[in-house]
């Protein structure tokens, strides 16, 4: 199925008016405090070799949760943030897929655990152990080798030369990833990965994936496992308001049933899934990421650099494949040929990758200022929601359909800041840093109230307040 995609210039604004237009809130800690109460919950998750994501609904690794906690730990020890990378490529696949889970011994809690995926006992690309699942999550991996690398060569010579090595000694399970996106998750050379799951996106239960999962639909005789999730969140309350939906989880447990019979092969799971979908901030994170590797490569005098210069400008043309008449970036129903143009984040996915023209960039950048996003007068701090809170889809409190996500916060900054931008940069860095100087490190936020939501402390969030309150 093809797209129709518009070559249409959006209209361009003056330049992006950067006041900060929410509510001032008080300050409660400063950036150093901030940074100390970061590294003091990143050291409470920290089992050994691996970050769990959250204590209670989610003590396993992540994969792109992994990929920002070691650009958090980076701040603090080039060492430990190169181990957690470590851990995650050690579970890698055979084909070269990172799974999204890599499962931590003695926490039977999460669902789906282990056994429901069964990857050991019915693919032969897993590997024999850490036990995994069978999806992938967006490919940041690059990003956050790059900034242990930089972060490394700051802290001096010795602690560059042991970075290196242990970098080169993962060069070719980095490579093996890359690989297996641009072969298996884009076949079609379109420049835009293929996801087979919400899950493989981040971004959940974002309305982006309601069309697309309207066709999902279980069977009557299949048998949904236990809502751990609502449960693990009973201490801070509001879980079940602040979570997916029954609805939801059925039909992501269905998708898992759907790939277990496709044997997580990608042949069969493109041909059989009911749901496939080319995702544009996932191609645009993989369009960056291959750019960071390539420039690595290059310092390091390591394989693969042209190679990975060609992935980040097929994916970037990718990215830009996708943008419609108001500037942002679309998804694909792949099953369908019908373009997804909710207003969610992830229509700002060409500011991560670049390759936009000034005057594309100076559109979406006014666009990221508007009332529509960063600019809503009801805001109580101003970052982007999830969900613009003009789309009708936007639900303040659940989980992606409107909170702010601080990783994705991080992720506009450090593309802004990289393509030109450093003013809007700026901006949300100072509202990123008021909203985490709470201290709590929570999952995600309500854009309103700005109250904190879902899990806590959230390593992610943890290592992107430490990565951010440390910024040079
Ligand atoms: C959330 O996803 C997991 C499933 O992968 C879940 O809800 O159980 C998402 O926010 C995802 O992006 C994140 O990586 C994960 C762990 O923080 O939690």
């Amino acid at each position: 199925m093809t797209a129709t995609p518009s070559t249409e210039v959006p209209h361009l604004g003056p330049r992006p008016q950067l006041q900060r237009v929410a509510r001032p809130q008080p300050r409660a800690l400063t950036n150093v405090e901030t940074a100390a109460r970061a590294a003091y919950a990143l050291r409470g998750n920290d089992r050994g070799r691996l970050t769990v994501a959250a204590p209670g609904l989610y003590p396993h690794m992540w994969s792109w949760d992994a990929a920002f906690i070691a650009i958090g730990l980076a701040r603090l020890s080039t060492d430990r943030a190169l181990t957690e990378l470590e851990t995650l490529l050690s579970a890698q696949w055979r084909n070269g897929k990172i799974p999204h889970i890599v499962f931590s011994d003695g926490d039977a809690s999460y669902e789906p655990g282990p056994k429901r995926w069964a990857c050991g006992e019915i693919s032969a690309d897993a590997p024999g152990g850490p036990a995994t699942s069978g999806l992938m999550q967006p490919p940041i991996h690059g990003i956050a080798v790059r900034r242990v690398l930089d972060s490394a060569r700051r802290a001096g010579p010795v602690e560059r030369r042991a970075a290196a090595d242990r970098i080169r000694a993962l060069w070719p399970r980095l490579l093996a990833w890359h690989r297996y996106l641009a072969e298996y998750r884009d076949p079609d050379r379109r420049g835009l990965l293929t996801i087979y799951h919400g899950w493989e996106s981040g971004l959940d239960n974002s309305p982006r994936w309601d069309v697309p999962y309207a066709a999902v639909v279980p069977a009557k005789a299949f048998v949904p496992f236990r809502r751990a999730d609502v449960h693990a969140l009973d201490s801070v309350g509001g879980a079940a308001a602040q979570r997916p939906t029954d609805g939801d989880y059925a039909r992501y447990q269905w998708l898992i049933e759907e790939l277990r019979q496709a044997r997580y092969d990608d042949a069969r799971a493109r041909e059989t899934l009911s749901f496939l979908v080319a995702d544009v901030f996932a191609s645009a994170i993989f369009a960056a990421a291959a750019g960071e590797l390539a420039s690595v490569a290059d310092e390091l005098a390591l394989p693969g650099g042209d190679e990975l210069i060609a992935q980040a400008e097929r994916f970037r043309r990718g990215v830009a494949s996708t943008i419609g008449d108001d500037g942002f970036a679309t998804d694909l129903d792949l099953r369908t040929g019908r373009v997804l143009r909710t207003k969610t984040i992830a229509g700002f996915a060409p500011l991560l990758c670049g390759g936009l023209s000034e005057s594309r960039r100076r559109g979406l950048v006014n666009a990221l200022f508007s009332p529509d996003w960063c600019g809503h007068p009801g805001l109580a701090v101003a970052l982007p929601p999830s969900t613009s809170p003009s789309s009708p889809a936007f639900d303040p409190a659940r989980y992606w359909r409107g909170p702010q996500w601080p990783p994705m916060t991080w992720l506009l900054i450090w593309g802004l800041e990289r393509s030109g931008e450093p003013e809007a940069a700026a901006v949300l860095r100072a509202s990123a840093l008021d909203q985490l100087s709470d201290g709590l490190f929570a999952e995600y936020y309500h854009p309103f109230t700005g109250e904190p939501l879902g899990a806590r402390p959230q390593s992610w969030t943890a290592a992107v307040a430490l990565d951010l309150a440390l910024a040079d």
